[in-house]
């Protein structure tokens, strides 16, 4: 095995001298920055070829390396993109955001662990790997992710004319597997949504703002909207819906129980589009859940569970157990301006069986909502739009 330390102005320019010296088979054992050094050598990266993973790779303490910023420590990663490392010391969002690099490496390594494990139904190219790291890294289930390649290299993986010598192209297993995503991504399109649609989900999600979102764009495609919060719990929510009925100039009805929701339904019968908002409930409040479900039964229409992207999936599966028996129609996913882990929505998708309606990617009504798309989901689990 040969270890060399190569430096340049940027990763790509450090790469592009790796390359030169040992071709596409190195390995990359170590990225670091350097504060002190001159422009044209502001990154190192220490690589190797003939890389034995079974060695241990001491990291130096000398000068360079101490003065500059550690920035990611990957063993065995194969010659691909590295990302810029982040020039800053001690602040919190640096140090954050270093280990948030160092858990996506141990992720990485998780995933390049799971393709050798046996269980990977003999898809070890590389290209493979590193699209089941990047489903891994953001938080993907494992099953799922797994599931998802295992049927991409059924479909490619046989065919001699897609493989190059050195393995699959990586754009084309992306393709694959981002095509593979969106056809089982199902979509409930606004016009099959019913007439009445209610928001049920914990606290805090964003239930009232997303209602106030979407009352807005109904009401911008010509509908006559009207309002409902079966909201009495928490103090300053009925007031937050009638503030924004106030803003949006449509009706809105207070209601506290099962009698006067019917009352309320009744009153809007002209009304094209009913929101129904409500209280959002912790799951470990049993009673509560099982109170507001009672009251809800007298609803006709869709129910839409309202999760936050980024979810952990303990958390999900929790939160979707919790919630089946309002028999909610879709999920809607809020907040995505919040995370990178955007694979809670998938896992969502596949545990609920159930189709995606909305995503809501920031704080300002109207504007932070669109309607959700399969290729919108491939695109923040993958990065295949560019720019
Ligand atoms: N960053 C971000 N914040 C959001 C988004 N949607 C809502 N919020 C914020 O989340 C907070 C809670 O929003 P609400 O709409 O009151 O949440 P809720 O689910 O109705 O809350 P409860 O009725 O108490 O259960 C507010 O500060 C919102 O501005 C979003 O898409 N992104
Ligand atoms: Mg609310």
């Amino acid at each position: 095995m040969r270890i060399k330390r190569f430096y340049g102005k940027n990763s790509n320019a450090a790469l592009k001298e790796i390359k030169l010296a040992f071709g596409d088979n190195a390995v990359i054992l170590e990225t670091s920055q350097r504060d002190d050094g001159a422009p044209e050598s502001r990154v190192e990266i220490l690589a190797a070829i003939d890389y034995d993973p079974g060695l241990k790779v001491e990291r130096k303490v000398g000068p360079q390396v101490t003065r500059g910023t550690p920035v990611e420590v990957v063993v065995r990663e194969p010659l691909v993109e590295v990302r810029e490392p982040t020039p800053v010391a001690n602040s919190f969002p640096a140090d954050y955001d270093r280990l948030q690099r160092e858990l996506a490496s141990v992720k990485g390594m998780m995933g390049r662990l799971l393709v050798g494990s046996g269980l990977n139904e003999g898809w070890s190219d590389p290209a493979f790997a590193e699209c089941l790291t990047q489903l891994l890294v953001r938080k993907v289930s494992a099953e799922i992710a797994h599931d998802l390649l295992t049927q991409v290299h059924l479909e490619i993986g046989s065919s001699s004319a897609l493989k190059r010598s050195e393995g699959f192209a990586r754009e084309l297993v992306k393709a694959a597997l981002a095509g593979k995503i969106m056809r089982q991504v199902k979509v409930r399109g606004r016009a099959e949504m019913a007439r009445v649609i209610t928001l049920v989900g914990p606290t805090g999600v964003g239930k009232t703002t997303t209602l106030a979102k979407l009352a807005s764009a109904f009401s911008g495609q010509g509908d006559r909207v009207a309002l409902i919060s079966v909201d009495t719990y928490r103090l300053g929510a009925a007031a937050q819906t009638l503030e924004y009925g106030r803003r949006l100039q449509m009706p809105v009805e207070i209601v506290k129980d099962r009698k006067g929701l019917l009352a309320a339904l009744n009153s809007f019968a002209g009304f094209d589009r009913v929101l129904v908002d409500t209280m959002g409930r912790s799951i470990r409040d049993h009673k509560g859940l099982a109170e507001l479900c009672r009251v809800l039964k007298v609803v006709v229409g869709d129910t839409f569970l309202v999760l936050t992207a980024g979810l952990q999936e303990e958390d999900l599966l929790e939160n979707l157990v919790h919630f089946r028996p309002f028999g909610c129609s879709a999920l809607l996913f809020t907040k995505l301006d919040e995370t990178s882990c955007y694979g809670s929505i998938l896992n969502g998708l596949r545990y609920a069986r159930m189709p995606l309606s909305f995503f809501t990617n920031g704080q300002k009504v109207p504007d932070d909502i669109e309607i959700a798309s399969s290729e919108r989901l491939a695109d923040l689990l993958l990065d295949i739009v560019d720019g």
